[in-house]
C-alpha cells in the first residue's frame, strides 16, 4: 500500500506561486509552452497564430488567478460592502492587451512570443475575437466600470447574461447593411470559467396560491409553468496594477434536470427536448436595439432569468458566510444599469417575503435600502413597458408585488397629494391608458434608494421632463453622475504613440490619475513640443488610413482632416445632418467655390438596428455619397468619404487615436451623455457639437474657444415645437442646402435613381423630427470655422493638447469614485494582497 503524500494545499490569502505566475518573461514563455502542450494539445513548432493567442491568454489567466482568489478569500474572510452591478450588456471588448496592461508586461509577453517566431504583439492580438455582448454606449460603460471598480480596490461584481450570439457582424453588400450572426464563441474564448456548481433555478409562467404555513400564517407562493437553470460563467476583471481582481458573472441559460426527467418518465420525450431546447434559447441572443424597445416576451424572459439567477447568487453569498438575510444592504449595493434589471426590485422582496418569510415592510426596507437606479435615456421609445397580460401570464406572482408596491405608494400619494387623481395615474407603475402596461422606469424609481442621469444636462432633463413628479415627491434622490470611460484602454492601450509621448514628458502617473494631464498645459506654447503633438497624431493616422484601405479599398491621404463619426446610427445622432455637409462641400468644389477648406476625409462607422428601417436607409445614403465622390477626380485630395464596416470596440480602439475631428451633432436633449465624444477629447480630438449630453461639460472643461459649437439648444428646439415647426421655412432660406436636396432627388448619389432616398428626404421636408433642417446653417458655419482652425497647424495642435490635457474629468475612475461615495458608500478592500512575485 502506498503512503501518504505529503502536500500542502495553497493558504488561503496567499498564491504566491513565482513557478507558476511569474510576470518576468520567462514564465510567460514557460507558461505558454506548458499551455500549448497540456491545453491545447499542440508543439511549438506546428502552433498556429490562434493556437498561441490561445497559451498566452491562459498563461495569463494564470496570473490573474491568483489575484482573483485573494480576493474572493479576502472578501470571504473580511466580509465587506461589494457592488452588484446588473446590466444586460457588457461590452467587454478584446481581453488580452488589457489584461497584459492592467498587469504590467506587455513588453515581457513580447519577448516570451518572439521564442515562438512571432515579431510583434499585435500579431497575436489581431487574432482575438471580442464578445459582442452589448449595442453600443450603455454596454460599453458597464465595462468602464467594471475597469475602474477593480482599479480602484472596489469589491464588486457585473452581473449580465452570456449571450451565445452578440451583437450581429455587419456587412455592406450594394451599400446596405447586411447582419450576420457574431459567432464570437467559435475558436473557444479563454477568459471565462463556467460554475456549474453554483448554478440557480428560474422559474416562469404558472400560477400564485395562498396557503397556510407551519405557524398557522397566510402566505402566497409561485407555482411556475417551467423553470430554466442559470450556469454562472466568470470572467475575471483585473484593475491596472494592483492585486485586486474582480468579476464578470454572466448567465448561460440551460434546461432543468428535474423536469426533463418528469416528463420522460411520462413518456412525453418531444415535450423533454422541447422544454431544454426552450430554455437554452433564452440567453442565445441579444436583442440588437439600441435605444428603442420591442416589448417582447423573450426580452422579458431574458431579463427576469439574469435578475433572478443574481439575487439568488447574493443571498446565497451571505448564507455561505453565516451573515444574516437582515444585512443584505450592509453587504450588497445593487445598481440597475437603466430599466433592463428593473424587475430586480420585485424579485428581491419575492426572495425575501416567499423564501425568507419576512415580513413586508422589513422585505420592503432591505430592498430600497440596496437598489438605485441609473437612467440612460428620455426617448419615449426607449422607455420599457410591459403589456400587463404579457407579464401576468410571465411572472404572476411579481405582478401581485408590483400590485402591493404600487397600492403602498399611491396611499403615500393620496396622503401628500388629496384629492389630485391625476398624479396618481401620472405616478401610477401601471399604465392605464390604452391597453395597460406595467411602467419599469416608475418600479425602479420608487424602489430606489437614489435614480441618477449620465450627464448634467441629462440628469436636470430626468427631473424637469421626465419624472418632475417624482422628483418633487423625492428631490434628495435624484442626482448625477457624468459618465466616464476607462484611461487604461481608451488611451494608454489604443493609442500606444500618445501615451509614450505622455509618459516621457508627464510621467506615467495620468494612467491611474487623469486629472494629471492637467501638467500638459505647461507646453501649450511650446512650439517644439506642439509640433511633436502633430507628427504623433500623423502617425496614427497613417495606421488607420492603411486599415481603411486594406479594408474598404479607398485610399486617403493621412496629411487630410480627418472627421469622423462612430456610434450606432440612429436619427437623433443625425448622421445625415454629417451627410448633407458633405454634399454641400463636394458641390462648393464642384463650383469651384472650396477656397479656405480642409481638405478632409470623413469617416463613419457604425450599426443600425436591423428593424429601424430609416437607419439603413442612413447607411445606403452614406455609401451612396462615398461611392459618387471617391470616383470623381475633381474631389482628389480635397474630399474622401468612407464608411467602415462592422464598427465595434477593437475597431474604436483604432479609430479614437486617429481622429482630428470628433462630430457630436444629436438634436438638443437627445444625446443622454455620449461616451465615444470623450474618448475623441482624451485622444486629442476637436469637437464639433451641439449643447447635448456631456458636450456641455466638456466644452466647459476644455474652453468654449477650444470647441466647434452650433445649433440649437434644448430650450429653442422646445420652443420651435411649440410653434409648429416647419423645416420648409429654413430649406427656403438656404440656397445651397436647396441645391443639395435636389441632387439627391434626381439620384446623383444612387446612379440615377430617384427613388431610393425618397424617403429620407420626405422625412426631412416633411416633419423632420430630429430637426436637421433648423440646425443645417448654423452647422455649416460651424464646420467652415474648423477649415479655417485648421489652416493654422500650430494652433491646431494647440486646441488638440488641451483637449487631451482638460478632460482627465472623464475618466470612469472618477465616475466611479461619485458612485462610491454619493449612491453606494462602498470603499475599497481593507485587506491587503499580497500577490506581487517581481
Ligand atoms: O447610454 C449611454 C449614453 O452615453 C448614451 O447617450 C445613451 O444613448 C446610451 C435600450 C439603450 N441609453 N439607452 C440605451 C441600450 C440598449 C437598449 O436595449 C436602451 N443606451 C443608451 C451610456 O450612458
Amino acid at each position: 500500500s502506498s503512503q501518504p503524500l505529503d502536500l500542502r494545499l495553497p493558504t488561503p490569502g496567499c498564491y504566491n506561486d513565482p513557478e507558476r505566475a511569474g510576470l518576468d518573461a520567462k514564465s510567460v514563455f514557460d507558461g505558454m509552452t506548458e499551455h500549448l502542450f497540456f491545453t491545447l494539445g499542440k508543439l511549438a513548432p506546428t502552433a498556429s497564430r490562434h493556437d498561441l493567442y490561445m497559451a498566452l491568454s491562459y498563461a495569463v489567466r494564470d496570473r490573474l488567478m491568483m489575484r482573483y482568489l485573494a480576493t474572493t478569500e479576502a472578501m470571504r474572510a473580511h466580509p465587506q460592502k461589494s457592488v452588484a452591478y446588473l446590466s444586460a450588456e457588457f461590452l467587454i471588448g478584446p481581453q488580452l492587451n488589457n489584461n497584459l496592461l492592467n498587469l504590467g508586461i506587455q513588453q515581457e509577453a513580447e519577448a516570451a512570443l518572439r521564442n515562438f517566431g512571432i515579431e510583434s504583439l499585435q500579431q497575436i492580438l489581431d487574432v482575438e475575437e471580442e464578445p459582442g455582448l452589448g449595442n453600443g454606449g450603455l454596454g460599453r460603460l458597464a465595462a468602464c466600470y467594471m475597469e475602474s471598480l477593480a482599479s480602484l480596490k472596489i469589491p464588486a461584481t457585473g452581473y449580465g447574461i452570456r449571450y451565445e450570439f452578440g451583437i450581429f457582424d455587419q456587412l455592406i453588400r450594394d451599400g446596405w447593411q447586411v447582419e450576420i450572426t457574431d459567432k464570437w464563441l467559435k475558436g473557444g474564448w479563454p477568459w471565462e470559467l463556467p460554475q456549474p456548481d453554483e448554478a440557480c433555478f428560474v422559474g416562469f409562467g404558472g400560477r400564485t396560491e395562498s396557503y397556510i404555513d407551519d405557524k398557522g400564517s397566510y402566505r402566497s407562493r409561485w407555482i411556475p409553468a417551467e423553470h430554466a437553470i442559470g450556469i454562472p460563467h466568470d470572467v475575471p476583471v483585473l484593475g491596472y496594477r494592483v492585486n485586486i481582481c474582480d468579476r464578470l458573472r454572466l448567465w448561460r441559460a440551460d434546461a432543468t434536470e428535474s423536469f426533463d426527467f418528469y416528463a420522460f418518465n411520462i413518456g412525453d420525450y418531444y415535450g423533454a427536448v422541447e422544454e431544454k431546447v426552450g430554455s437554452e434559447t433564452l440567453s442565445k441572443v441579444l436583442y440588437p436595439n439600441d435605444g428603442t424597445d420591442e416589448g417582447r416576451r423573450l426580452r422579458l424572459k431574458q431579463q427576469h432569468f439574469f435578475v433572478s439567477c443574481s439575487l439568488q447568487d447574493m443571498l446565497r453569498s451571505l448564507d455561505n458566510r453565516g451573515l444574516p438575510v437582515e444585512d443584505f444592504p450592509k453587504y450588497w449595493t445593487v445598481q440597475l444599469n437603466d430599466t433592463h434589471p428593473a424587475i430586480a426590485v420585485a424579485e428581491l422582496m419575492r426572495l425575501l417575503i416567499d423564501d425568507r418569510h419576512m415580513d413586508w415592510d422589513k422585505a420592503w426596507d432591505i430592498t430600497s435600502r440596496s437598489v438605485a437606479y441609473t437612467n440612460h435615456t428620455l426617448l419615449p421609445e426607449a422607455l420599457e413597458k410591459w403589456d400587463l397580460n404579457l407579464f401576468s401570464s410571465l411572472l404572476p406572482r411579481h405582478l401581485e408585488l408590483i400590485y402591493e408596491i404600487n397600492r403602498r405608494f399611491l396611499q403615500q400619494l393620496r396622503l401628500r397629494y388629496p384629492g389630485n387623481d391625476a398624479i396618481q395615474r401620472k405616478l401610477s407603475i401601471i399604465d392605464e391608458d390604452g391597453s395597460k402596461a406595467v411602467r419599469m422606469a416608475h418600479l425602479a424609481t420608487i424602489g430606489a434608494h437614489h435614480v441618477n442621469g449620465v450627464a448634467a444636462l441629462h440628469s436636470d432633463l430626468v427631473k424637469t421632463d421626465l419624472l418632475p413628479e417624482f422628483a418633487e415627491l423625492w428631490p434628495e434622490k435624484f442626482t448625477n453622475v457624468t459618465n466616464g470611460v476607462t484611461p487604461r484602454r481608451w488611451v494608454a492601450l489604443a493609442n500606444p504613440e500618445l501615451s509614450t509621448l505622455l509618459n516621457e514628458h508627464i510621467g506615467e502617473d495620468w494612467i491611474s490619475n487623469m486629472e494629471n494631464l492637467r501638467k500638459l498645459e505647461e507646453r501649450q506654447n511650446d512650439q517644439g513640443f506642439l509640433e511633436h503633438w502633430g507628427n504623433t497624431k500623423l502617425s496614427v493616422k497613417r495606421k488607420l488610413a492603411s486599415y481603411i484601405h486594406r479594408n474598404t479599398g479607398v485610399l486617403v491621404d493621412p496629411s487630410t482632416l480627418f472627421d469622423v463619426q462612430v456610434k450606432r446610427i440612429h436619427e437623433y445622432k443625425r448622421q445625415h445632418l454629417n451627410v448633407l455637409q458633405v454634399i454641400t462641400q463636394y458641390l462648393r468644389i464642384k463650383n469651384g467655390q472650396a477656397d479656405g477648406m480642409a481638405p478632409r476625409t470623413v469617416i463613419f462607422g457604425g450599426k443600425a438596428a436591423p428593424g429601424y428601417y430609416m437607419a439603413k436607409l442612413i447607411i445606403r445614403f452614406i455609401n451612396g455619397i462615398a461611392e459618387t465622390v471617391n470616383a470623381d477626380p475633381d474631389m482628389d485630395g480635397r474630399l474622401r468619404v468612407v464608411f467602415l464596416p462592422d464598427y465595434n470596440v477593437k475597431l474604436g480602439e483604432q479609430v479614437y487615436p486617429a481622429s482630428d475631428l470628433s462630430e457630436q451633432i444629436s438634436t438638443a436633449g437627445k444625446e443622454a451623455s455620449g461616451t465615444g465624444n470623450m474618448k475623441f477629447a482624451m485622444n486629442g480630438a476637436l469637437t464639433i457639437g451641439t449643447l447635448d449630453g456631456a458636450n456641455v461639460e466638456i466644452r466647459e472643461l476644455v474652453g468654449a474657444e477650444n470647441f466647434f459649437l452650433f445649433g440649437k439648444t434644448v430650450e429653442e428646439i422646445n420652443d420651435l415645437k411649440r410653434s409648429g415647426y416647419n423645416p420648409g421655412a429654413f430649406i427656403n432660406a438656404m440656397p445651397e442646402l436647396q441645391e443639395a436636396l435636389r441632387l439627391i432627388e434626381m439620384g446623383h448619389f444612387s446612379n440615377g435613381d430617384s427613388e431610393l432616398f425618397r424617403p429620407l428626404l420626405d422625412n426631412l421636408t416633411g416633419h423632420d423630427p430630429f430637426f436637421v433642417m433648423a440646425d443645417f446653417a448654423d452647422y455649416l458655419r460651424a464646420q467652415e470655422a474648423v477649415s479655417l482652425a485648421w489652416t493654422d497647424r500650430m494652433h491646431w495642435n494647440r486646441m488638440s493638447l488641451l483637449n487631451t490635457a482638460r478632460t482627465g474629468f472623464f475618466s470612469s475612475d472618477r465616475s466611479i469614485g461619485e458612485y462610491c461615495e454619493n449612491i453606494w458608500n462602498v470603499g475599497p478592500l481593507n485587506v491587503d494582497i499580497t500577490c506581487d512575485v517581481r
